[in-house]
């Protein structure tokens, strides 16, 4: 479990914030099998510290943006698939640091927004990048362009999260999660963090070779023949049990 514990200030985030997250995540313990991060207090992140950007000139923004890109790749790219517990504000950086996570599990008071627009800036985080894949171009644009939120119903609705729990349930939900996946073949969590984001940016034929690639070493692993074994003697759970 990470908290982020900023409480008093929405959990924006300062440099030392997004410094930390890359410290946790690239320290990780290879016993770590998933992870949950959540906000403390009643929003998950209000983004940017925004007190930060006022004295900041062209060639320090771009170190800064360069800054959070290597934090959140540590996030995406780590040892562990990483599941968002999502409520109040999820805006800004917030959402950036949500769409690198693996799975986000949203509860009724989240809400989403891209306030950049708005505040005369644009993205730096990684959303341009990350945010098309969730929600596509055009909504992002539409964000953007018009400072839109969007309630939890329709970001569960639209690809911003992938479930939506009553209120005050979303821990207890992304723990579930969190405990199905550490019981997966260490191959097929590594190719899922790792290899299925670099087919997705691949051209076909690139994606085709390397989904048989990555097939052919996850079914060649030991784990695997045990746990194909198991189902063909009886020993495995049937799907939806
Ligand atoms: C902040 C920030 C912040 C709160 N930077 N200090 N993000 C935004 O544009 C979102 C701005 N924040 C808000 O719209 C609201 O704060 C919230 C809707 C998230 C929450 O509202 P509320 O009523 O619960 O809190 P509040 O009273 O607005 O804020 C409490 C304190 O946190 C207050 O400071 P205080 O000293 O007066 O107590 C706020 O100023 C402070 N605070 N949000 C600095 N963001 C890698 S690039 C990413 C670019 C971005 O993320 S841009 C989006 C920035």
């Amino acid at each position: 479990m990470v908290g982020l514990n900023r409480p008093e200030k929405r959990n924006a985030f300062n440099d030392e914030l997004i410094l930390g997250i890359e410290k946790v995540f690239e320290n990780l313990p290879p016993s770590i099998r998933c992870v949950v991060i959540y906000g403390i207090g009643d929003h998950f992140s209000a983004g940017l510290d925004l007190s930060e950007l006022k004295e900041r000139n062209a060639v320090q923004g771009i170190h800064h943006s360069r800054m959070w890109h290597r934090a959140l790749d540590k996030v995406q790219f780590g040892t562990a698939p990483v599941i968002a517990v999502l409520h109040g504000a999820v805006v800004g950086g917030g959402l950036e640091l949500a769409a690198a996570c693996h799975i986000r599990v949203s509860e009724p008071s989240t809400f989403y927004a891209l306030p950049e627009g708005q505040r005369g800036i644009f993205v730096g985080g990684g959303a341009s990048v990350r945010l098309p894949k969730l929600i596509g171009v055009a909504r992002m644009t539409d964000m953007m362009l018009t400072g839109r939120v969007y309630k939890a119903e329709e970001g569960e609705r639209i690809g911003l999260a992938q479930y939506l729990v009553e209120s005050g349930k979303g821990l207890t939900k992304g723990k579930e999660l969190a405990q199905k996946i550490a019981k997966n073949a260490e191959m097929t969590n590594y190719a899922l963090m790792h290899v299925l984001p670099r087919i997705a940016d691949a051209s076909q034929t690139e994606g085709l070779m390397l989904e048989s690639l990555m097939a052919a070493i996850a079914q060649s692993s030991p784990e695997a023949k045990q746990r194909l074994n198991d189902f063909l003697e009886g020993r495995a759970k049937k799907v939806g049990q």
